[in-house]
């Protein structure tokens, strides 16, 4: 493909091969950053990032198997386990986390899904969280059709249900629950009209076509997923992965700029990983399109960096928590997004905002 006619000119394309992630990722590195900032302009203010806070609303003893997680029944990590926390609990956190800047709320549950007595609390959760002016988001495990409709007749914003890894590698992560049944979660959730957040983990001893096969699985998908989470693996002991050898950073960053290129609308969160990541590979993330992150000193069980922390990162490099109005992450179909990014960009081409890059020739074309 003609990466320097896309990047001029991106579209939404579900099309993706393997063989053009794998062109994207593999560009010069200077290239590659290149050509997600230029995407990036066109869609987002550089210097903004949204910015998410987490919370373990039951913690533990899941019934899955899923290799990298902490919370797993099956290996002895040694957390302790928590039952369904109270409603006023999750609202005296998003309370807190509103007062830190936080945006939006997550809450994560351990399950494989949500059982039906749980479900009406999660919704109260949800309503109450919704009241505080926060945008939520939750993460429960596997839904029906009717378990989407009610989290959204209950207001909630978005869904988060990672795909984790490519088609190829999965069977080596989870062996509880299929690739495609996470497929059918998320067509649940987007036939609910809940915006999905759906992104996958690197780092988990994958070969680089898993990483491409991820980030095309995720393109590819009937709309690009509004969120888009890219975890490095954070290796807990006791986990079957516990011992798996460090990412190269360059590689996460590639992973995010590809994801930036190829889903050029959605919301690309640098996601997991934060606290054994020095300053400069963030800031590369953030160059490559990262513009989400999770805020807070707790990710759901593992350490995040401290707020002090982030603000003195984002404040060296001039970036702004975003700001929006609530009524902004009301979820829209992919067209009603393609024709605001258009005019957008039509509003940002007049006044030379976000794209200061536009009228630079190509004049060394990388094929
Ligand atoms: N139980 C629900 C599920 O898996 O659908 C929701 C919670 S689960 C912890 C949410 C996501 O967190 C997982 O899909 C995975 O991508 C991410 N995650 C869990 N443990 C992680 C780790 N050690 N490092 C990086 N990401 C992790
Ligand atoms: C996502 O993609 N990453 C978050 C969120 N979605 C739920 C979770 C990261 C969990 C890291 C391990 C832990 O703290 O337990
Ligand atoms: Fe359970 Fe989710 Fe952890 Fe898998 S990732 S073990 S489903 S909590």
């Amino acid at each position: 493909m003609d990466i320097i006619k896309y990047a001029q000119n991106p579209e939404l394309k579900h099309d993706w091969t393997i063989d053009q992630v794998k062109q994207i990722f593999s560009l010069p590195f200077n290239d590659l950053l290149f050509y997600a900032q230029l995407i990036h302009r066109r869609f987002f203010n550089p210097n903004e990032v949204q910015t998410s806070t987490l919370l373990s609303i039951k913690t533990g003893a899941c019934p899955e198997d899923c290799a990298y997680c902490p919370q797993s029944g099956h290996y002895n990590t040694g957390l302790s386990k928590e039952q369904l926390m109270a409603i006023e609990e999750v609202v005296a956190n998003a309370q807190r986390a509103k007062e830190t800047g936080a945006t939006r709320f997550c809450m994560g549950a351990a399950w494989r899904s949500p059982r039906e007595k749980d479900l009406p609390v999660v919704l109260e959760m949800i309503r109450s969280v919704k009241a505080l002016g926060l945008e939520t988001c939750v993460t429960l495990g596997m839904l029906d059709g009717d378990q989407a409709e009610q989290l959204k007749d209950a207001g909630l914003d978005y869904y988060n249900h990672n795909l984790d890894t490519s088609q190829d590698y999965y069977d080596k992560i989870i062996t509880t629950r299929t690739y495609q049944d996470r497929l059918n979660t998320l067509q649940h959730v987007r036939d609910a009209g809940i915006n999905v957040c759906s992104g996958g983990i690197v780092g988990m001893g994958e070969q680089q076509n898993d990483r491409y096969g991820l980030l095309m699985e995720l393109a590819n998908m009937p709309e690009h997923p509004q969120s888009v989470p890219i975890n490095m693996l954070v290796a807990v002991e006791g986990t079957p992965l516990q011992d798996v050898e460090q990412l190269d950073p360059i590689e996460f960053v590639r992973t995010i700029a590809t994801a930036r290129i190829i889903m050029p609308l959605s919301y690309v969160r640098l996601s997991a990983g934060r606290e054994d990541m020095n300053e400069e590979t963030q800031a590369l993330c953030f160059m490559a399109g990262a513009n989400s992150i999770f805020y807070g000193e707790k990710l759901l069980t593992t350490a995040n960096p401290d707020q002090d922390a982030d603000r003195n990162l984002l404040k060296k490099l001039g970036i702004n928590p975003e700001r929006r109005d609530i009524s902004e992450s009301e979820h829209h179909h992919e067209s009603e997004r393609v024709s605001a990014a258009i005019q957008l960009r039509k509003a940002d081409q007049a006044s030379e905002v976000n794209t200061p890059m536009a009228e630079v020739k190509f004049t060394n074309a990388a094929s």
